[in-house]
């Protein structure tokens, strides 16, 4: 009896200790967007009450515990798995099945690519059929109706939805090291675990796989760009395969970055000439090592010759002999090389020019499995930066659009920036290289060129802690790379509404006020750090906070903000006109003429392409430093009102995601005031002129904010 009560209450105990565990971990951002798993309280819908899976394959495995699983949650009953179809039946499978052939046209099975899905409700019947040519294709689809019954279940019912994404392969780059660090990883350290492989997986890795399929990513660079030649070692390529194994099933391939030098490194070659033949046949007794253990290894990412990292121009030669070598080495397995046009030293004149004049004479000479992965901005990731002018201007190279999630220059994770106005901007650019609408989505998905793959790349923001961003606001960021890779024609703000109602609540002022904040966060980022065009002031190394008047003795100078702006008692702005560094004949006509006069310039780009006097008057009346102090101050009301519409969204959101996201906005907010004060009181040296007075005035001097140095220890 005693022994029994002495039970029960350890039981009790137990699960109330479970409960408490579980109502935690569903409210600390660990479930990312799988966490609001209600239906919408109109839902109107397909009826469901059972789940026919026709085929067989780890794949499909997948789609039955994801569908059953998740639809027990939604529909709050048990979801049986049924032979045949019935009323009430998800029906999955490939176009070989014969009730999916007979109920799907002929027109839309040919419409639908490997990885693309078809679903049709029906009405008659009332079951829902979810079929592709692949069961990666059924993945997708799976995940696309299970979105739906979330956030538009109407959709489902309403029409046949036929979908296939727009870019082949869409990639996350880690900039994960083999120590377990991440650079620009501003959420922990890395997911991999190297050192428990390949003996055990970090199970984050399966939530990890998932949370990437729901939005079709389907690839992977595990490894930093700076890449460890360690990372190509027998012992390390075992635990890649683990990695790999546990992806497959998700439809998620595994890529790896490479050093150029590895040859020499690990080989004890007595160099890595991409010329030299007992190079070329380490490299291709290396990948087919790789092939032997991962045989749908994805291929290789490439910096070289840049940032000090190690290429083919330490030979004499040039970046097509130095990925032509790699490719010829992949071709035979079908591999690819995304080799990256990250390229500038100091001494090669204005750094935005560089790499249009390093790789727009090599076009044509790459071999058709090179793809040349190139920045969104001939800069650097910065929070605006018009587009990099090699997009379109390569007519026989495929072009990889790269794009930054982590925020290395937008905040890091404390910041809420919404990156999906940003991604849109860059893809649907003209970059009039071939004509009219000859965007940069259309350029690159293959729409405009003759491309045999397509690809885009996203450098992930995603680390060990509990929330996976370092932030809940970041997620959203990984989230709509996904979607937009899947189809840039989506709105940032439809995949704002989605996103917040899947990852929070269905109310709709929730939604309406919050995707307003999101949809507004990255331009609020922008006029407190760089508006009207300016770049690169942040600080020194980490890249955090302002330092416009960064001054490193020996430092590289175009690694200081001093280049880029260029202020001095005249104006401020880095003249690439056709006066000064003349960055705007890379571009195509109309954008050429339109950048390179002032008065036709976007004033979102101006100081990127002018260097203007501080009483310059802009479009509204305004002298160019009244202007900036204008954008300065905007940005910071921009913050304060962010956090004050956060307030006011409490009874919609759980107490710990609520209370997370209200201290990264009230430091967002202070920052912002750092941003302004340190940016206009810095330029007002050169300037000479007043603040005005219906501003609010700095908070900070100068000369102590001078002081301040950033701490970077709690950022990782
Ligand atoms: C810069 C980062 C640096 C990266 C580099 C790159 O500061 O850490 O290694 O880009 O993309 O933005 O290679």
């Amino acid at each position: 009896m005693r022994l029994n009560l002495k039970r029960t209450v350890v039981l009790a105990l137990f699960f109330a200790v479970a409960n408490f565990v579980m109502a935690a971990n569903s409210a600390d951002g660990s479930k990312l967007w799988f966490t609001n798993f209600t239906l919408p309280s109109n839902y109107n819908g397909p009826k469901i009450s059972s789940v026919v899976i026709s085929e067989k394959s780890p794949t499909f495995d997948l789609i039955h515990n994801e569908l059953t699983g998740s639809l027990d949650n939604l529909f709050s009953q048990k979801t049986k798995s049924k032979a045949k179809a019935v009323a009430g039946s998800v029906y999955v499978g490939t176009f070989n099945d014969e009730f999916i052939a007979q109920a799907i046209s002929a027109e839309n099975i040919k419409n639908s690519g490997s990885e693309g899905f078809v679903i049709k409700y029906l009405a008659n019947e009332e079951i829902t059929i979810i079929a592709a040519q692949t069961d990666k294709g059924c993945l997708y689809g799976t995940y696309h109706f299970l979105r739906a019954l979330r956030t538009n279940p109407q959709a489902i019912t309403s029409s046949e939805i036929v979908e296939n994404p727009s870019y082949d392969r869409r990639i996350l780059n880690h900039w994960d090291n083999l120590d377990g660090t991440v650079e620009r990883g501003y959420a922990g350290h890395s997911i991999w675990l190297w050192d428990e492989l390949p003996e055990k997986l970090n199970p984050r890795i399966i939530e990890y796989a998932r949370a990437n399929a729901s939005i079709g990513i389907n690839g992977t660079v595990l490894n930093n760009v700076n890449a460890s030649p360690n990372i190509l070692k027998a012992e390390y390529l075992q635990k890649v395969k683990v990695v790999a194994d546990a992806l497959r099933p998700y439809g998620i391939q595994v890529y790896l970055s490479v050093n150029f030098s590895s040859p020499k490194i690990l080989g004890g070659l007595p160099d890595s000439d991409p010329l030299k033949p007992a190079v070329k046949s380490w490299w291709e007794n290396k990948v087919a090592e790789i092939y032997q253990i991962i045989p749908d290894f994805g291929g290789f990412l490439v910096k070289a010759n840049s940032e000090g990292q190690p290429g083919p121009q330490d030979y004499g030669r040039t970046h097509a002999d130095g990925a032509n070598m790699l490719a010829d080495a992949l071709n035979p397995y079908k591999g690819i090389v995304m080799w990256r046009a990250f390229v500038y030293n100091p001494s090669g004149g204005d750094r935005a020019k560089q790499a249009y004049k390093e790789f727009k004479p090599l076009d044509g000479q790459f071999r058709k499995n090179v793809m040349i992965q190139v920045k969104n901005g001939p800069v650097d990731f910065q929070p605006r930066e018009p587009i990099s002018p090699l997009f379109g201007a390569m007519e026989h190279t495929t072009l990889i659009p790269e794009l930054q999630i982590t925020k290395e220059y937008l905040g890091f994770s404390d910041h809420w920036a919404y990156l999906g106005t940003l991604f849109q901007e860059f893809l649907q650019t003209d970059t009039y290289q071939k004509g009219r609408n000859t965007t940069v989505a259309r350029v690159t998905d293959g729409q405009i060129f003759n491309d045999s793959i397509t690809c885009i790349a996203g450098v992930a923001n995603i680390g060990q802690d509990i929330n996976w961003c370092g932030s809940h606001s970041a997620q959203a960021n990984w989230y709509v790379f996904g979607r937009l890779a899947w189809n840039p024609d989506l709105h940032a703000k439809e995949i704002a509404n989605e996103w917040l109602e899947q990852t929070f609540s269905h109310n709709t002022t929730f939604i309406d006020e919050m995707s307003r904040v999101m949809m507004e966060s990255r331009e609020a980022v922008v006029n407190y750090m760089t508006p009207l065009g300016l770049h690169h002031l942040m600080g020194w190394s980490h890249h955090y906070g302002p330092e416009p008047w960064c001054e490193i003795p020996g430092a590289r100078p175009d690694w200081l903000p001093t280049y880029y702006h260029k202020a001095d008692s005249f104006g401020i702005g880095f003249n690439r006109s056709s006066t000064g560094s003349n960055a705007v004949e890379q571009y195509a006509e109309p954008l050429q003429s339109m950048f390179d006069d002032p008065q036709l310039c976007p004033e979102k780009f101006l100081l990127w392409f002018h260097h203007l006097p501080w009483d310059y008057t802009m479009s509204n009346g305004r002298e160019l430093w009244d202007e900036l102090c204008y954008k300065y101050s905007e940005g910071v009301t921009q913050a304060e009102r962010f956090r004050a519409t956060w307030q006011n969204m409490e009874e919609y959101v759980d107490e710990r995601r609520f209370r997370e996201t209200s201290e990264k906005l009230d430091t967002q907010v202070k920052e912002a005031i750092w941003w302004r004060d340190a940016c206009l009181l810095y330029f007002q040296t050169f300037s000479k002129r007043e603040i005005p007075a219906e501003l609010d005035k700095p908070v900070h001097k100068l000369d102590e904010l001078k002081r301040l140095k950033f701490d970077m220890t709690h950022h990782n």
